[in-house]
């Protein structure tokens, strides 16, 4: 009797080992699986977001907001994927079958932490990267500037270039100046140089307006009174349009201008260009 309840307990105690096992391999596949879908889903989402449309602008100053923006829509596509996958689930896992009452259940110590440390986090990692993008964006100690002043008015927009402010190489004692005024009937052109900074001082002598260049995926509003100013890297030479983002009165819409982004050498034509012609205005009778 004895030796038979020893071999009915050496039994169970084998029959528990094997369960524990078979515990652990299907927790250790459970974990392998949440892992592969997890980097499927972050994988699939930085696709997704990479080619939702978003241009990735003309400056390297866009260039970091547009890995931001990627950054934000990736995350946004993690979160919406897993909140409604299991929402899903639990409606078609645990849909109404008949009248019994599910078992009811009153607070999680681990769901409360749960659910309350993953928005935390995500939350933290959007401030630290936004800021860091900020930080980088408006970041106006960059070297070697060349200054625009912009000054918005009702309702157009004026570009005054000072010669001794040109980007390297310029005369610091040269005193030309020279400005495109955009008039109703005539959109100025900005033009500005590749791959040097370039810092936009921007002015306004009415009301508010905003000064805006959709590729650069940045804008600045232009208050009275007050010396907003930014500056940009732009990394691609092109014809871009530009525009007053900020409702500024009955011709609002007719705040349109050009940019031009070219090379240097065309730059400095452009400048001897203009200055001679203001030179040539200013000697006229
Ligand atoms: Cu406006």
């Amino acid at each position: 009797m004895l030796r038979c309840a020893a071999t009915v307990g050496e039994a169970e105690g084998e029959v528990t080992l094997m369960r524990n096992a078979a515990r652990r391999v299907s927790l250790r596949a459970a974990f392998v699986l949440l892992l592969v879908g997890s980097l499927a889903l972050i994988s699939t989402s930085v696709a997704f977001a990479q080619a939702s449309g978003q241009p990735g602008g003309v400056t390297a100053e866009a260039r970091d907001l547009h890995k931001l923006y990627l950054l934000v829509l990736t995350m946004a596509l993690v979160v919406f994927v897993l909140v409604e996958g299991a929402l899903a689930f639990m409606i078609f896992r645990y849909r109404r079958r008949d009248d019994t009452l599910p078992p009811q259940t009153h607070g999680n110590n681990l769901l409360e932490v749960v659910w309350t440390t993953i928005p935390i986090v995500i939350v933290l990692v959007l401030f630290v990267f936004s800021f860091i993008t900020l930080v980088n964006v408006e970041n106006d100690s960059k070297p070697q500037t060349l200054t625009v002043d912009v000054q918005g008015f009702q309702w157009q927009w004026a570009f005054t270039y000072n010669e001794n402010d040109l980007g390297p190489g310029s005369d610091p004692n040269a005193k030309g100046t020279f400005t495109i005024t955009g008039t109703a009937a005539k959109e100025p052109t900005l033009v500005i140089p590749v791959d040097e900074p370039v810092e936009f001082r921007l002015k306004s002598t009415d009301v508010i307006h905003a000064f805006y260049v959709p590729e650069f995926l940045y804008k600045l509003d232009v208050i009275p009174g007050r010396d907003n100013r930014f500056t940009v890297t732009p990394t691609k030479i092109g014809t871009y349009t530009g525009q007053c983002a900020e409702l500024c009165g009955l011709n609002h819409t007719l705040m349109r201008f050009t940019l031009q982004v070219v090379s240097r050498a065309d730059f400095d034509k452009f400048i001897t260009d203009q200055l001679a012609a203001a030179n040539k205005s200013a000697q006229r009778p």
